[in-house]
């Protein structure tokens, strides 16, 4: 039987592939793509009570070396390395995007401290807590770090918890992940493999791995995470307790260059919020949330989720409609299921008491799409759905181009269905410390003047890109990094980044509402841009590579023009 793959809801398209209806998935390629169908690789199967050990869930792990590297999750410091080693280190690097030759010399079994807060040991959690499905997808993964990840699951959760580990292996290309894989995991029967049959990114990766699970609750990780000691019990309570509640673990940091595990206490925890540029980002926890919560060890609400590590009760999820399935390979899945959340009358919270590490690298290591970008796309689909009229800010950052984003009509008929609330309530309601760039008075490139008039403010303003001077560019056009708004309170800011003049350099800083070295006052009569505090003119140096301060003279390398200038 041939079924029209377009038509049929993630859902029921999931019960169809396990009920063993074939789908022609080439001859019948949707423009959306569809629900991947899986190919579920058999091994021979023991019964759990057969064999001892990791817990109950497969062979007894190895015995450890207290001592040895990376115990205790210690940073692992390479020294007098020969030139082949140096040699493989690079490798590993180049491979990967982190030290894959360090994870090699770890064990897969290592242990990690258990610094939780006291009352986290202490907290009694329901008895009767779901089992849970654990979902790791991953494309070309190493070895040891896909491995350590999951038994770190195994060594960690508990039993009767743990109903399965599902690895979706999206299309990887390297030898070790296919036979090797295979062969390991016999020895573990909770664990699965499941392999996509193109490469489907990992958003229907995931989608593939919730059509295959059978516990009531998903619980997704990336590759390379390793759990700590009672990761899951507090994830699964708060579901217990109320199953439209969606949890992530606090992320703590596995350097990439020595696999430190560097854990976050719950005095510095974060909360996720986003950016206009629809970037995913950190922010400490909203005063309002620090009266509600009794103590640090209470879960908080958060606007939104990394996206990598959180458990959802599967008929919840499904209920929301899981993900747009039109989403490629990586981003915007993140924020598409945290706005579905809140605004389709759910909730979001971080549990502090539940600790995973992730191995957060600088660049991602492998192939995405050629010819399209991915991200954008992905981003347009999520904002015409659910951003209102809000999307026009996103717009506005990518000057407008939507390019070809397929069709959401199915989408947006879901969001109908559901009765969620608008983009307005949530902002409103969950994330009121977003700054709304509609509020701004003038907005868009910020062009010099002076010679020739060909020079625009540009500077990228994510976190990392902070404490550094504001740069000059000639303007493109494109938004972007040229993208500035003059808010009210007269800050000339992009998203949390503001121009900031203590003395020495424009720099960008972390805008913090006092005016201060933060104000500035635009003349659109004169152009000039004024500090408050010392009352210097901003001005471009002749060589059109710095930004200086100097006593207000008039002059053209003193004037500036807002693209959008409107006062109101
Ligand atoms: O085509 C792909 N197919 C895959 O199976 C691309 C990726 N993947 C797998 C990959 O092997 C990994 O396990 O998908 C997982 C996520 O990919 P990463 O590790 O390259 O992503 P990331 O950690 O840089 O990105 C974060 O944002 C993504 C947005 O789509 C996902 O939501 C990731 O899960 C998410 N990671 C986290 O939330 C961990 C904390 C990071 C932060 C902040
Ligand atoms: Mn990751």
């Amino acid at each position: 039987k041939n079924i029209n793959v377009r038509n049929i809801p993630n859902l029921e398209r999931a019960k169809e592939i396990k009920e063993g209806n074939k789908i022609d998935y080439k001859s019948n390629l949707p423009e959306e793509p569809a629900h991947p169908q899986p190919v579920e690789v058999r091994h021979k199967h023991h019964k759990d009570s057969d064999i001892p050990g990791d817990r109950g869930h497969g062979v007894i792990p190895p015995p450890r070396d207290p001592d040895g590297l990376g115990e205790m999750g210690k940073p692992v410091r390479l020294a007098n390395l020969t030139q082949i080693q140096q040699a493989l280190v690079k490798d590993g690097w180049d491979k990967n995007a982190f030290n894959q030759y360090v994870s090699d010399l770890i064990s897969l079994h290592r242990s990690l401290p258990d610094v939780r807060d006291k009352e986290c040991r202490d907290n009694t959690y329901l008895d009767d807590l779901p089992q849970t499905s654990v979902i790791v997808c991953f494309h070309n993964e190493a070895w040891s770090v896909l491995l350590r990840t999951v038994h770190s699951i195994l060594n960690r959760s508990p039993p009767h918890l743990l109903k399965e580990v599902i690895l979706v292996d999206d299309f990887s290309d390297i030898p070790h992940l296919s036979r090797q894989l295979e062969d390991y995991i016999t020895q573990y029967p909770k664990v699965r493999v499941v392999r996509a049959r193109r490469r489907e990114g990992l958003i229907r990766c995931r989608l593939l791995g919730a059509s295959v699970a059978t516990a009531p609750v998903l619980t997704y990780l990336d590759s390379h995470c390793e759990c700590t000691e009672g990761w899951l019990e507090p994830l699964l309570d708060r579901i217990a307790r109320n199953f439209t509640t969606v949890v992530c673990p606090v992320i703590d940091v596995i350097s990439d260059d020595t696999f430190e595990y560097n854990f976050r206490d719950s005095s510095s925890l974060n909360v996720g919020g986003f950016d206009w540029n629809l970037q995913f980002n950190w922010h400490g926890i909203p005063d309002s949330e620090k009266k509600r919560r009794k103590h640090p060890w209470e879960p908080v609400w958060s606007p939104t989720m990394a996206g990598g590590l959180f458990a959802i009760e599967k008929n919840f999820f499904e209920k929301l409609g899981t993900y747009d399935s039109g989403f490629d390979i990586w981003g915007g899945e993140n924020l598409e299921l945290s706005f579905k959340t809140w605004m389709c009358h759910g909730t979001l919270e971080i549990v502090p008491c539940s600790h995973v590490g992730h191995i957060f690298r600088k660049r991602s290591p492998y192939k995405w799409r050629s010819g399209v970008n991915v991200l954008k796309r992905n981003s347009v689909r999520l904002a015409e759905v659910w951003l209102d009229d809000y999307a026009k800010y996103y717009y506005q950052r990518i000057g407008y181009d939507l390019g070809d984003f397929g069709d959401v009509s199915s989408r947006k008929e879901l969001r109908k269905q559901l009765k969620c609330r608008n983009f307005d309530w949530y902002l409103k309601n969950v994330y009121p410390e977003l700054f709304i760039p509609g509020e701004a008075v003038a907005s868009g490139e910020v062009r010099n003047l002076g010679e020739g008039s060909i020079i625009c403010l540009d500077s990228p303003a994510r976190r990392d890109d902070l404490h550094k001077p504001v740069g000059l560019y000639p303007c493109h056009g494109q938004g972007g990094n040229q993208f500035w708004m003059l808010s009210k309170e007269g800050e000339i800011r992009r998203d949390e980044a503001c121009l900031d003049f203590a003395g020495q350099d424009v720099i960008l800083y972390p805008c913090h509402g006092s005016k201060g070295n933060q104000f500035w006052n635009y003349d659109p009569n004169n152009h000039s841009i004024q500090h408050g505090s010392s009352r210097k003119c901003l001005e471009m140096a002749r060589n059109k590579q710095q930004v200086l301060m100097r006593d207000c003279t008039g002059s053209y390398l003193q004037q500036w023009k807002f693209q959008n200038y409107n006062p109101s």
